[in-house]
């Protein structure tokens, strides 16, 4: 699996400026909140690990995956912030809703990057099981919340840096 040979959760082959003064949004699925609260922790650690302020860091829940579309509208909405980070984990086993809700995800939050403008961040787990999850939640692969941190700030970083240039142009 790609995840299990791709491990950014320790950033030896990512190089990455200090993200103080970008505000970060994140969105938080409840459902399976033992996976999805691991990895908003690593999110949120790899974040300030980074220079991202406290402060800067807007935490929000919606019940479940199929929620973070709108969720991550709302946090869009705010113009302050620079980019939404959301965060789920919908398991295989457990249900037919499994590529529903995938797909709805999925599709809605590229959506609502594109109708606003900011990076969002899909830090979503659709592992079959949930020893899957547990792998990529601070386990043996890692956590990915720590890597959706690092593309928010990345991209948000691209986007600061694109609009300064168009600025000056
Ligand atoms: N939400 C998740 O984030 N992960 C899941 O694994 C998950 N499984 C679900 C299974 C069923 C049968 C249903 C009805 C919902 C599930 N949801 C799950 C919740 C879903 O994302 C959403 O909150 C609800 O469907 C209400 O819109």
């Amino acid at each position: 699996m790609s995840s299990a040979l791709k491990n950014l959760s320790d950033f030896k082959h990512t190089t990455i400026s200090t993200a103080a003064g970008i505000r970060v949004g994140i969105v938080v699925a409840e459902w399976n909140i033992e996976i999805t609260g691991a990895l908003r922790d690593g999110a949120i650690n790899t974040l300030l690990k980074h220079g991202v302020i406290e402060s800067d860091i807007v935490v929000i829940y919606v019940p479940g995956s199929f929620e973070l579309t709108y969720g991550s509208q709302l946090l869009c909405e705010d113009k302050t912030i620079d980019t939404v980070i959301c965060i789920g984990c919908v398991i295989q086993g457990e249900t037919r809703h499994f590529d529903f809700i995938c797909d709805a995800v999925a599709q809605g939050i590229t959506n609502v990057s594109l109708k606003y403008n900011k990076p969002v961040i899909f830090g979503v787990l659709t592992p079959n099981t949930l020893q899957q999850a547990q792998d990529r939640a601070g386990g043996k692969h890692g956590n990915k919340g720590d890597e959706a941190a690092v593309t928010a700030i990345k991209m948000a970083q691209l986007k600061k840096s694109y609009e300064t240039r168009l600025v000056n142009a």
